[in-house]
């Protein structure tokens, strides 16, 4: 079976500042993800489970859950919750997207 969360050869606290770092600092605030970074985030590092998105509003809806503070920008905290949440409210088809 396929690991999506707490897979530590594949998600590390480093990894994960890194990746969140790289795209917050694309344009705007650099300690936070704007729709923009989120998009071209979800794009390219999740493309595998976004591709499988019949429905082109399901990114504004996970970014309006993560968004909880509702300012429009993801901070850390709220992108941390992506990685979780990715995993439990799309379990089946991101599992299924993932390769094993
Ligand atoms: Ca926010």
């Amino acid at each position: 079976e396929a690991k999506v969360s707490g897979s530590p050869e594949r998600l590390s606290i480093e990894s994960l500042i890194a990746l969140f770092q790289r795209y917050a600092g694309k344009g705007g605030y650099n300690c936070s993800l704007s729709k923009m970074e989120f998009l071209s985030f979800m794009n390219t590092e999740l493309a595998a489970f976004t591709k499988n998105q019949k429905d082109p509003g399901v990114l504004d809806r996970i970014m309006k859950k993560l968004d909880t503070n509702n300012d429009g920008q993801l901070d850390f905290s709220e992108f941390l919750n992506l990685i979780g949440g990715l995993a439990m409210a799309c379990h089946d088809s991101f599992l299924k997207a993932v390769p094993s």
